[in-house]
């Protein structure tokens, strides 16, 4: 009897202590990975604008590479804006960013412009950006 109830004891604090060390372990692993794009005018050059792609990839080498295109969201089917990117990234974190003169982001002639980024990383890891949405 008595030493189940250390058993007991011992179970209640594994279970307390747990959680913390998951907290704890969390930040490495728990980010999922994304694809993100940024979009502004270049403060440089007038009529050009910075296009950033920027994201991570989870379970990435300490050295991979990634790769970008930008593309016009259409309903029927996607143009290719015909603009590449490249980076090596750092444990999955990588920024591209390419400048680009507006005309290349009026993937539509009339009304507003849907421009995403398909991203691809040596890991074999694809995805596209959400559309940024602007009037070019
Ligand atoms: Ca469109
Ligand atoms: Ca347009």
């Amino acid at each position: 009897m008595r030493i189940r109830k250390s058993l007991t004891a011992l179970a209640l604090t594994a279970a307390i202590a747990a959680p913390a060390a998951l907290a704890t372990a969390a930040p490495a692993s728990a980010i999922d990975s994304y694809a993100a794009i940024r979009v502004q005018a270049s403060s440089t050059s007038p009529g050009y604008y910075d296009v950033i792609v920027y994201g991570y990839v989870n379970n990435a080498p300490p050295y991979s590479y990634v790769t970008m295109s930008l593309k016009g969201d259409d309903p029927w089917s996607d143009d290719d804006l015909g603009v590449r990117g490249y980076t090596q990234s750092e444990y999955g974190h990588f920024s591209i960013k390419v400048t680009v003169p507006k005309p290349t982001l009026n993937e539509d002639w009339e009304g507003c412009d849907e421009v995403y980024a398909s991203v691809s990383s040596s890991t074999g890891w694809k995805k596209n950006t959400p559309n940024h949405t602007g009037c070019y």
